[in-house]
């Protein structure tokens, strides 16, 4: 069965929530930040921050677009409506896919060595079956590396509504296949 930008959304959903209370709210967003800067063992402080700003940026646009009675939480009905309008998330999700791929690139050279991908996507709470599938759904070259760019596009891809039979399927539970 083909994987839907919906099928897609609901898994980041469920990872996001960190806490498991079936919302999202600030508190999620900054428990995630911090694991992913954790594990980008080899990054410069300009890059964490970055990432954090652009987490911090998604939540940001989450609670001005939704969230009308102000209760500090997001549910996913509300969730995947924002992400998936490009107009509404389009500029969060290009800054979020460009923070998070530069931080797998600690030492500049625009490629992407694959433990560093798996320490970060594990951080974020994908299962490591999923995480390899997508390293090589992402065609690493010999020395088993990805461009940097490549996975930015990839993350832009994924939260892209018309966008069926990507890369980023390979994310969603039982489809690493
Ligand atoms: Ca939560
Ligand atoms: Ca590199």
């Amino acid at each position: 069965m083909d994987v839907t930008a919906e099928d897609r959304i609901k898994t980041i959903f469920s990872l996001f929530d960190v806490d498991r209370n079936g919302y999202l709210e600030e508190q999620d967003f900054t428990t995630m930040a911090a694991s992913v800067v954790r594990a980008a063992r080899g990054s410069g402080d300009a890059a964490k921050r970055a990432l954090e700003e652009a987490f911090g940026r998604y939540w940001a646009t989450l609670e001005r677009e939704l969230d009308a009675n102000r209760d500090g939480r997001v549910s996913y009905e509300e969730f995947s409506a924002c992400v998936l309008s490009p107009e509404r998330f389009g500029d969060t999700v290009t800054d979020f896919a460009e923070s998070l791929s530069a931080l797998g690139d600690p030492d500049g050279d625009g490629k992407i060595e694959r433990p560093v991908f798996i320490d970060l996507m594990t951080a974020i709470g994908f299962d490591r079956p999923n995480i390899e599938a997508l390293f090589d759904a992402f065609a690493p070259d010999g020395d088993d590396r990805i461009r940097v760019e490549v996975w930015a596009e990839g993350i832009k891809d994924y939260y892209s509504p018309g966008k069926t039979g990507i890369a980023g399927d390979r994310l969603v539970a039982n489809a690493a296949g």
